[in-house]
């Protein structure tokens, strides 16, 4: 009995998995196991004897037990430390930096634009990306085969549904919906045939519209310098007899070219100015389509977003504000 106690603590102290584990337990404690063998030899001992034997044995068979427990629990606890140092965190590490994107320039320049309109008392508005011809067209004073028509190259979808090519449609919509006075913003995309370096068949406008008592063109000057003051800072600007069927008489505004300076080159096309806005006095008859008062009269802008954004930042082609290169985007963030 002696001698297996001192293999079985031999073996013990060695294991080192829960197979060895089994293994010994096989070896001791199996039906065919050495103790189990202890057991068969009480057979020819006398009463006594036997008792003592059986007692021993049990207490052998016990502490073989006890150790197989202990030493398990051991081998799951070193498991157990290794497992989590393997897998362990160090909360005291700085945190890995998230990819964070950035306000597109173009939403960046409708913010600031609107954050400027919004100041000096005008709501914001939204209008449609499809439109009614009559909407985009005819209730503009501008009639079917109206040569003004030629202005902008429509997309159209059928014969009274197109892709509004200016925002000038939010006019009618909001004042069919809204007494005067009215005065508001209103930006979003708008969609011509057009593509150079300097345009896109896809752009941005944002609409502006002021409809009360007594309005002057001085009040459309007015407005729009100090706008064009807050937006650009202290660049030259010129307001150029234009026109629009919806309104007279007309304007476009051209700001000096950031670019090259004013000297001349391919975005502004050498004249040292690039045209950002259209504007004029609301024309009677588009007041008319939409039952407005005759004592109301007022003005209306239109300006072009890509081309703000171009001028604030020194972006020589339109393109870029569509290509989504992050290289781009990232020096905007
Ligand atoms: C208009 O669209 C008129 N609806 C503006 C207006 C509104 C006039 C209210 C009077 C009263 P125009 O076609 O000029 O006007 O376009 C306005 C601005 O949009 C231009 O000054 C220019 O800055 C910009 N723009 C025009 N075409 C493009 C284009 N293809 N790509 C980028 N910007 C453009």
């Amino acid at each position: 009995m002696y001698h297996i106690k001192k293999e079985f603590e031999a073996l013990i102290a060695d294991a080192k998995t829960e197979e060895d584990i089994k293994q010994i337990k096989a070896k001791f404690l199996g039906k065919k196991g050495k103790v189990s063998e202890l057991f068969k030899q009480m057979g020819g001992l006398g009463d006594e004897q036997k008792k003592e034997f059986g007692k021993n044995i049990n207490k052998l068979k016990q502490y073989i037990e006890d150790s197989l427990t202990n030493k398990q629990t051991q081998i799951k606890e070193i498991r157990k430390k290794e497992s989590l140092e393997k897998e362990s965190i160090d909360v005291t590490l700085p945190a890995r930096r998230g990819f964070l994107g950035s306000i597109h320039p173009i939403t960046k320049t409708i913010i600031e634009i609107e954050d400027i309109f919004k100041s000096m008392g005008f709501d914001v508005e939204t209008g449609y990306e499809i439109e009614f011809d009559r909407y985009n067209f005819e209730m503009l004073n501008i009639p079917k085969e109206h040569p003004a028509r030629d202005m902008q190259d429509t997309f159209y979808i059928n014969d009274n549904v197109l892709l509004r090519t200016h925002t000038s449609p939010t006019q009618i919509r909001v004042m069919e919906s809204k007494k005067p006075p009215v005065m508001f913003i209103s930006p979003g995309k708008v969609y011509r045939r057009d593509s150079d370096i300097t345009h896109s068949p896809m752009f941005h406008q944002v609409e502006g519209l002021l409809i009360d008592k007594d309005i002057h063109f001085s009040d459309l000057k007015g407005v729009l310098s100090d706008f064009l003051k807050i937006f650009f800072g202290d660049v030259p600007v010129r307001f150029r007899p234009s026109y629009f069927p919806f309104t007279e008489p007309s304007a476009e505004v051209d700001i000096g070219c950031i670019i090259c300076g004013g000297k001349g080159c391919r975005v502004c096309s050498n004249t040292g100015y690039l045209e950002v806005l259209g504007c004029g006095m609301v024309h009677p008859n588009v007041l008319k389509n939409v039952n407005y008062p005759d004592e109301y009269n007022g003005f209306a802008f239109g300006l072009g977003v890509e081309r703000f954004a171009m001028l604030k930042y020194g972006i020589d082609n339109i393109k870029l504000f569509f290509e989504n290169d992050i290289r781009f985007l990232k020096q905007f963030s």
